[in-house]
């Protein structure tokens, strides 16, 4: 590995410290390094915060170290005032005269100016280097940018010859197919990402919080499905602790069962939809007007196989366990074109959908 790769890969490593915290931000990586010695680091601060580049610079001690300096950074430095000043312009002001990318930013208000204002003003740049993986680390922002949809991740725990759920109730509760260890990594999972979404079933059944406790982190906004308004108030996502979306059908009356009902909790927004056709796409378009960045879809098989069925899927991160039901309900099909990668041996397979 050459050395430009290995500086980008302790941007990708360090921009890690931000993931869940920057959104809509991408959570970017900056480092700087002066004569083959790392002088400053930085990453993306909380929304609203500093950007990775300016962090990297306020790190460098010295400041005249930066005149023979590299700055080496996941994505295109920005060329607009938003939150922030341009970090371009920033570069330029402090005489950085080499930046090294790991991709271009896709959004409109950059793509591109913030090489060719570097470039004009005289600094060497370098663009490509990981592309792939830089891409891959600021996943969740590409697919809004480029998809204007959340990233979407399905998650469900199988039985080690590929069964979700067991058929009738007697069966062994699937609870067992995953353990104590992947119990923590759901809840660090939940703590990266923006959304979490479940059917009504799993609420029934299951009861499930849906926030971080085995991790630090905040807690994912809940997304139910409720089409009839037929979960009771007492269910742990309607406990007002955490901004809940209540996805409903279009039903004549329900204001006012809404009114009466839940009146009692601030925190449910109820947004109607046409359960008849296209539900993932219209999730995607509710999620997207409450700039939902990325979900995860944790349930239960009905709900993962409408995103299946309309193909609205970036990743699947499927918990294998070693036990199997006497009957059960066939975990939802994936192609077999689906690119698969094991993550974690075999515990966990992660499967992705590009
Ligand atoms: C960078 N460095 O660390 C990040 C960038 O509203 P603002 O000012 O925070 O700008 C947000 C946009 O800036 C965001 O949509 C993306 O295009 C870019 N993010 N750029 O130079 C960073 N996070
Ligand atoms: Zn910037």
């Amino acid at each position: 590995m050459i050395r430009h790769e290995q500086y980008i890969q302790r941007c990708l490593q360090i921009a890690k410290n931000g993931i869940g915290t920057t959104r809509p931000n991408p959570s970017v990586g900056a480092v700087i390094v002066c004569k083959g010695v790392i002088v400053g680091e930085g990453f993306t601060a909380a929304y609203g915060g500093n950007h990775a580049e300016v962090n990297a610079v306020n790190s460098v001690e010295h400041k005249k170290l930066l005149v023979e300096s590299t700055l080496y950074v996941t994505l295109e430095p920005c060329s607009h005032f938003g939150k922030t000043p341009p970090c371009a312009d920033l570069i330029i002001k402090y005489n950085i005269k080499r930046v090294v990318i790991g991709c271009v930013d896709t959004n409109s208000l950059v793509a591109g100016q913030g090489i060719e204002r570097l470039k004009s003003a005289g600094v060497v740049v370098t663009v490509g280097v990981l592309e792939a993986e830089c891409r891959k680390h600021h996943k969740r922002f590409f697919v809004v940018q480029e998809k204007k949809r959340p990233y979407i991740i399905l998650k469900w725990a199988e039985t080690k010859d590929g069964f979700v759920a067991p058929l009738s109730k007697d069966a062994v509760a699937p609870k067992f197919i995953s353990n104590r260890y992947s119990q923590q990594l759901v809840h660090k999972l939940r703590s990266q990402e923006h959304a979490i979404l479940v059917g009504k079933n799993t609420v029934l059944e299951d009861n499930p919080k849906l926030n971080v406790r085995s991790w630090s982190g905040n807690n994912p906004i809940r997304v139910v499905l409720d089409s009839a308004l037929g979960i009771p108030e007492s269910a742990h996502v309607f406990d007002g602790s955490i901004t809940t979306i209540v996805i409903t059908g279009k039903i004549h009356g329900h204001e006012e069962v809404k009114t009466k009902k839940y009146a009692f909790n601030k925190n449910l927004i109820f947004e109607p939809i046409d359960f008849s056709k296209n539900v993932a796409e219209q999730i995607c378009v509710v999620l997207l007007k409450h700039q939902v960045q990325s979900l995860i879809v944790e349930g239960g098989t009905q709900t993962l196989a409408t995103f299946i069925s309309e193909n609205l899927w970036d990743e699947a991160l499927v918990f294998v366990g070693d036990h199997s039901f006497d009957a059960g309900v066939k975990a939802p099909r994936l192609d077999k074109n689906y690119k698969k990668e094991h993550v974690l041996e075999d515990l966990i397979k992660k499967y992705t959908n590009d």
